[in-house]
């Protein structure tokens, strides 16, 4: 699906801003009919929990309705007229001027509709959200929810960020001409001859004439070619390399592109490839270094925000920092686009977290019960987390930045069940995109000898909290638990490690003399062990600190005001051991 933009025939009209907004039983049975009375405004995009100084609010479950009204540019008279939502969390119907006219569940990607016969030029249209935050079996990340025995309902979730909804990203009008271009497929390879080749399938709603032009960053033309589908080649190609981006442009136009439709997709040309205990940028060994993240600010929860989005890198870039993860869900486009633009690395992610029921004995929620069950994670919890992959996909599979798929985040993988649950999974992510390696992030309580998904995927992802959930304050005794770990998962697969999770809640301005869990220090001397024992182990290719920043988390008595294991504040202010790995982060990165 294509991120809408304004083109020399396309345009846009943004609808962030100030929406009306009422909880569901503020309003009637239908306020979608017509105006909605309501005193209170929501800003978009954002997260209304925490917006209001208002408990009912910030703790709702079930629908809230967000409403407003946007005048169709009169110049659109003959447009094909599209309402387009980056992402509603987690399910949203959508109404236009009364009508019913779009559904979509899952929170983290986009969709749109086109309302081309509601939206008369010139006049107003009425748009109303609803917007469900309720997590079940059948929604992706999945939840369960029941009733107190006053009546009130109750949300069960097993993921440790707090459901944060709302609309959390931007919403558009856009237009384009009747006959348009529906999608982009570009992928790259290289042959030995210094020579690239960039692979081109475009779907038009027509099957009208199409031309695509590659130019340069100095504009200069590349390489053009007539037909929907075909091969561009590049000679002395620039790659887009980790640090060091360069994206050409790759101009596709429908028909005469006046009359017809034009769409500019930027083009990074590399490749990547896992063989043996490497993974491969352009052939050459890449090892990550950075972060799991989160979307999550102040006020805002987890709607996007350009300030928040070019400080986060400029953080990244301060910290030597080359990749993250978007831990737990698909983030923002215009993430991945900096990320493009900028050179850093992503491991992107589903929505699929919290599949573990059993975890941590329960205490996340529930008693111990089959993970993968009709009742529990069934074929529907199947199907949502099947979808999710395919929107994912769709959407980013054009990003240079994204070097693989991670498919879920700490699945009961070694519980029986696991296998049947993801196999199929693993072969439509496959199928989807064929060029990248694909990954699950696992959890601690699935170890090499007891795992039994693993060798379906690629690069194999641990989070490991030793020195924090195990053998707590004990690094000495950590020390040895993660070198005997990671040498049996070294020894059991052929496959790189990836340390995407390892960190301590810490909190900033905490300090002792004698480091103990909870301090600033302690925090530098669990990572500084980690990072002995991964330059011990040569399958260790990469080390993403769990988290970049404090994150909100739903209460609970493990929980101050959130997850505080960030190297960063949640207002991104730096912990004491960011200098330290920013020495060690910066040495490797000059060193590449
Ligand atoms: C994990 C989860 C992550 C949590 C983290 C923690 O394993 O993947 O979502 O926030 O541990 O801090 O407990």
């Amino acid at each position: 699906m294509l991120k809408p933009q304004a083109s020399r025939s396309r345009d846009l009209r943004s609808l962030d801003g100030l929406w009306s907004f009422a909880l569901d039983h503020e309003v009637g049975d239908e306020p979608w009919r017509g105006r909605m009375v309501t005193p209170r405004q929501a800003p978009v995009p954002a997260s209304y929990n925490d917006v209001f100084a208002d408990a009912e609010i910030r703790d709702h479950i079930g629908v809230v309705w967000y409403q407003r009204e946007v005048v169709v540019p009169s110049t659109w008279t003959g447009r094909r007229i599209v309402l387009r939502f980056d992402a509603v969390t987690h399910t949203g119907t959508v109404f236009v001027n009364g009508e019913r006219v779009a559904h979509h569940e899952g929170g983290y990607t986009p969709f749109e509709v086109d309302i081309t016969s509601l939206a008369a030029p010139g006049e107003e249209v009425l748009v109303t959200v609803a917007v469900d935050n309720r997590l079940t079996s059948a929604t992706v990340p999945p939840g369960e929810v029941g009733t107190a025995e006053d009546g009130t309902p109750t949300q069960l979730y097993r993921h440790d960020f707090f459901n944060y909804a709302g609309l959390h990203r931007s919403v558009h009008l856009a237009a384009t001409a009747p006959d348009h271009i529906r999608d982009v497929t570009v992928t790259t390879t290289r042959d030995g001859s210094g020579t690239a080749s960039v692979h081109f399938a475009v779907d038009t709603s027509n099957g009208g004439d199409v031309r695509v032009v590659l130019r340069d960053e100095d504009r200069r033309e590349v390489a053009s070619a007539d037909g929907a589908t075909g091969t561009l080649t590049v000679t002395d190609p620039v790659l887009w390399q980790p640090g060091a981006a360069y994206l050409y442009d790759l101009e596709v136009v429908l028909g005469d592109g006046r009359d017809g439709d034009s769409y500019t997709l930027p083009v990074g040309i590399r490749t990547v490839e896992v063989r043996g205990q490497q993974f491969l940028i352009n052939d050459e060994p890449f090892y990550f270094t950075g972060f799991g993240k989160h979307e999550d600010a102040p006020f805002r929860g987890k709607g996007h925000d350009d300030v928040l989005l070019v400080h986060d890198f400029a953080l990244l870039d301060w910290i030597g920092a080359n990749s993250f993860r978007t831990s737990h869900y698909p983030y923002a486009e215009e993430v991945l686009d900096y990320a493009d633009r900028h050179g850093i690395v992503v491991i992107d992610e589903t929505a699929a977290v919290g599949m573990n029921i059993n975890m941590a004995g329960g205490i996340l929620g529930g008693a111990r019960k089959p993970t993968f069950s009709p009742e529990t994670m069934s074929d529907v919890t199947r199907d949502a987390t099947a979808q999710g992959i395919r929107e994912l996909i769709a959407r980013d599979k054009n990003h240079p930045s994204v070097v693989m798929w991670c498919i879920a985040n700490e699945p009961a993988s070694a519980e029986e069940g696991a296998r049947e649950y993801f196999e199929p999974l693993v072969d439509l992510t496959r199928e989807l995109d064929p060029t990248r390696p694909v990954t699950f992030a696992n959890q601690g309580d699935a170890r090499f000898d007891n795992d039994l998904i693993v060798d379906m995927f690629d690069v194999i992802c641990l989070n490991r909290y030793f020195g924090w959930y195990q053998q707590t304050g004990d690094l000495a005794r950590a020390e040895v638990e993660l070198e005997k770990e990671l040498l049996g998962w070294a020894a059991t697969y052929d496959k790189p490690i990836l340390m995407t999770e390892y960190g301590v809640d810490t909190v900033a301005g905490l300090h002792q003399a004698v480091p103990s869990p909870w301090s600033e220090e302690y925090q530098i001397d669990f990572l500084a062990m980690y990072h002995r024992v991964f330059d011990r182990i040569p399958a260790v290719q990469g080390e993403q600190i769990w988290n970049f920043a404090d994150f909100q988390t739903k209460a609970g008595i493990i929980r101050v005001d959130g997850n505080k294991k960030g190297v960063f504040t949640r207002d991104r202010r730096p912990k004491s051991v960011a200098r330290i790995l920013k020495s060690r982060w910066t040495a490797m990165r000059d060193a590449a």
